[in-house]
C-alpha cells in the first residue's frame, strides 16, 4: 500500500516536471537566441536588460494585412522582385560583409512579413485623436541593404493610417548606387533626395527636414520595422504640446536572424560623463508613481535614431549642429538643447519600432570613428555643458586638445534662445547623474624626526616597500620618492597606496596598487597618529624587525614611534 502511494507520488512529480519543461520549451520557442542576440551599435549599447523577459501581458502574433490603398494601381509600377534581385548577395560572400548584419537573412524575409505586436495589451484600447495633421517621415541612409530599406518603407505604409503619412523622404547620402533610392519613388508617397557627396546623418537629416511639407517631422533609421499603431501615440503627444520631442520604445531586430524581439518597457536614455549613451532603468520613484503602463516616460536623452518633432519647433531650436560629421553625439546635442531651451523629451511606450542594432559601423568615417565621435561630442560639451565640461574631459582625456571647429554660431544660438544652464538640466532633468567627487588631496611629506616615509623600488611590480629614510626636503621636484598624496582614506604615491599586508596586529606596511575598495589601504590622520581604519592600529616605526621598515601596532598616541608630522610640499 505504502509502496503504491510512493510510486504514485514519484509518477506525479515526474509528470509535473515534464509538463513544466514542455511549457518552458514551448514558451521560449518563438524567441530564438534572446540573450545572445543582444548587440550594440556604439551608442545604443544593448545589455540583456534591454529585452523584455516576462511575456505574459502581451498579445500574440500579429498578422498584418496590407492596407487596401496599397493595392492601388500606382504600386504596380514598382517591381519589387526586380528591385531586390539586382542586389542579391553573391554566393559564398560574407553575409555580414556589407552591412554588419546578416543580409542573407534579411533577403529571405518578405518585405511585409508579420511581426509580433509587442505593446502592453492596454495600449490597444487607448483612444487617439482622429484629426491629427500628417507627418513627413525622413529616412537617411548610406548603402543600406535593399531588402532592409524596402521593409522599413513598407512597414510604414502598411502599419500607419494613410492620412497621417504625408510623404516618406529618403535622403540618400551618396550611396554607391543611386537606384537604391530612385527606384523606390515608384511607390506612392516616396520621395528621394540624393547628396552629391557624403554628408553624414546630421546634414542629411537637415536636408530632409527642409524639404518636408508636413508640420511634424518623423525621423527614422533605414533598418527598422514599425509596429502596429506606432504613429498615433507619438503624434498625439506632439499634437498636445508642440515642445515635446517623442520617441517610441525601440525593439530589437536581431542582426543575426532578424527575429523581432520586444524591448523592456521601463527603460529611459541616460549617459555617463564620457557622453556614452546607455539605456537605464527609470528611477525608482518614477517607477512607483507610474500607475498606467501607457503613460509616457520622461527621458534625459534620446537614443537619437527615431523621434517625432514639430517642424517649426525643430527650426526654432536650431535644427541640428550641421558642423557635426557623419554620426554620433548629435543625440546629446539635440537632447540638451530641447530640455534646456524649453522643451521636453519622452518615450511613448505604446509606440514600438524595431531597429537592427549593430556591433560596428558598416561604413567608413573620413577621419576615423573615434575622432569623429570626439569632435561631435566636444562641440556638444563646449556649447552646452558650461563648467561641467571638466568632468567630460576627466572621463575622456583623449578629447583634450582635439580640434572641434568653430562653435560661435551655436553659442550664439544658445544665447538667443535664452536657454537654461547645464546645472538647471542636472537638477531638474537628470539628478541621477552623479557628479564626480572633487578629490580633496594634499601633497605632503610624512616625517618622523630626521626621517621621512619613502617609497622604494618603485620600478618593481610587486611588494614595493615603504621605509624610513633621511628627509630630502620639501621641494616637490627634489623629493619624488618622499612625496605622498593624501586622498580621502588613501595615502598615495603615484598609483601605489600605503597598505597593510594583512589584518593581523603588527602587520607590515607596504605599497600596493591603489584600490579605494580595499580595506587594507584605508587610513585616517588623527592628531599626530596615522590610524588604520579597519584594524584601528597605528602606523609605527618600531614594529618591524627589519631596520627602517614601518608597521602597525596598537595605538599609543604618546609613543614617539607613532608620532608623524605631515608637511606640505611646495
Ligand atoms: C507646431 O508648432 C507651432 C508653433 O511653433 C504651432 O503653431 C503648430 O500648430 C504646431 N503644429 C502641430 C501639428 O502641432
Ligand atoms: C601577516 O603578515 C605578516 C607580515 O607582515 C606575516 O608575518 C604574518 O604571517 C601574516 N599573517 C597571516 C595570517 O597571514
Ligand atoms: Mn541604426
Amino acid at each position: 500500500m505504502r509502496r503504491i502511494r510512493a510510486n504514485a507520488i514519484v509518477l506525479l512529480t515526474v509528470a509535473w516536471i515534464l509538463g513544466m519543461l514542455y511549457y518552458l520549451w514551448h514558451d521560449s520557442r518563438p524567441y530564438p537566441k534572446q540573450g545572445s542576440s543582444s548587440s550594440s551599435s556604439g551608442r545604443n549599447v544593448q545589455k540583456p536588460i534591454r529585452l523584455e523577459s516576462s511575456r505574459e501581458d502581451r498579445t500574440v502574433v500579429q498578422v498584418v494585412t496590407k492596407a487596401p490603398w496599397l493595392d492601388d494601381h500606382k504600386l504596380k509600377a514598382f517591381d519589387e522582385q526586380a528591385y531586390l534581385a539586382r542586389k542579391q548577395l553573391n554566393p559564398g560572400a560574407d553575409p555580414y560583409g556589407n552591412h554588419a548584419f546578416n543580409q542573407q537573412e534579411s533577403d529571405k524575409l518578405a518585405s511585409d512579413r508579420p511581426i509580433r505586436d509587442t505593446r502592453h495589451y492596454r495600449c490597444a484600447s487607448v483612444q487617439y485623436n482622429k484629426d491629427f495633421l500628417s507627418t513627413s517621415i525622413i529616412i537617411t541612409f548610406h548603402n543600406e541593404a535593399r531588402s532592409t530599406l524596402l521593409r522599413t518603407v513598407k512597414s510604414i505604409l502598411n502599419r500607419s493610417p494613410p492620412s497621417l503619412v504625408q510623404e516618406i523622404i529618403l535622403v540618400d547620402d551618396f550611396s554607391t548606387d543611386p537606384e537604391d533610392c530612385q527606384l523606390l519613388t515608384k511607390i506612392p508617397k516616396i520621395k528621394c533626395l540624393r547628396n552629391t557627396r557624403r554628408e553624414g546623418l546630421i546634414r542629411s537629416r537637415v536636408k530632409g527636414a527642409d524639404a518636408a511639407t508636413a508640420e511634424v517631422l518623423t525621423f527614422l533609421d533605414s533598418h527598422c520595422e514599425v509596429n502596429k499603431d506606432w504613429l498615433q501615440p507619438l503624434l498625439q503627444r506632439v499634437h498636445e504640446d508642440y515642445t515635446r520631442v517623442v520617441s517610441p520604445i525601440i525593439d530589437v531586430i536581431s542582426l543575426d536572424n532578424f527575429a523581432y524581439l520586444a524591448a523592456s518597457a521601463d527603460l529611459r536614455g541616460g549617459f555617463d560623463w564620457s557622453l556614452h549613451f546607455k539605456w537605464e532603468q527609470m528611477p525608482i520613484q518614477q517607477k512607483m508613481a507610474r500607475t498606467d503602463p501607457t503613460q509616457s516616460i520622461r527621458t534625459p536623452v534620446i537614443a537619437g535614431g527615431i523621434f517625432v518633432m514639430n517642424k517649426s519647433w525643430f527650426n526654432h531650436l536650431g535644427k541640428y549642429d550641421t558642423q557635426m560629421d557623419i554620426w554620433g553625439g548629435e543625440n546629446f546635442e539635440l537632447s540638451f538643447r530641447v530640455w534646456m531651451c524649453g522643451g521636453s523629451l519622452e518615450i511613448v511606450p505604446c509606440s514600438r519600432v524595431g531597429h537592427v542594432f549593430r556591433k560596428r559601423h558598416p561604413y567608413d568615417f573620413p577621419e576615423g570613428n573615434a575622432l569623429t565621435y570626439i569632435k561631435n561630442t566636444k562641440r556638444t560639451v563646449e556649447v552646452w555643458m558650461d563648467d561641467y565640461k571638466q568632468y567630460y574631459y576627466e572621463a575622456r582625456p583623449s578629447a583634450l586638445g582635439k580640434a572641434y571647429g568653430n562653435i560661435a554660431e551655436r553659442v550664439d544660438l544658445r544665447r538667443r534662445l535664452r536657454c537654461n544652464s547645464f546645472q538647471w538640466y542636472l537638477q531638474n532633468v537628470y539628478p541621477e547623474l552623479r557628479i564626480p567627487e572633487k578629490e580633496v588631496s594634499e601633497r605632503a611629506v610624512v616625517r618622523q624626526g630626521e626621517k621621512c616615509l619613502e617609497a622604494q623600488d618603485l620600478h618593481r611590480v610587486v611588494s614595493i616597500i615603504a621605509s624610513l629614510r633621511p628627509c630630502k626636503g620639501l621641494q616637490s621636484n627634489l623629493l619624488f620618492s618622499q612625496e605622498w598624496v593624501l586622498s580621502g582614506p588613501l595615502i598615495k604615491h603615484q598609483d601605489k597606496c600605503l597598505a597593510l599586508t594583512n589584518f593581523s596586529l603588527g602587520s607590515q606596511v607596504i605599497l600596493d596598487l591603489c584600490n579605494p575598495q580595499d580595506g587594507r589601504q584605508k587610513w585616517k590622520i588623527k592628531g599626530s597618529s596615522i590610524m588604520q581604519l579597519v584594524t584601528g592600529a597605528c602606523l609605527d616605526s618600531q614594529v618591524e624587525t627589519e631596520k627602517d621598515r614601518v608597521g602597525t601596532t596598537s595605538c599609543q598616541p604618546d609613543l614617539a614611534s607613532q608620532q608623524w608630522e605631515l608637511l606640505q610640499v611646495t
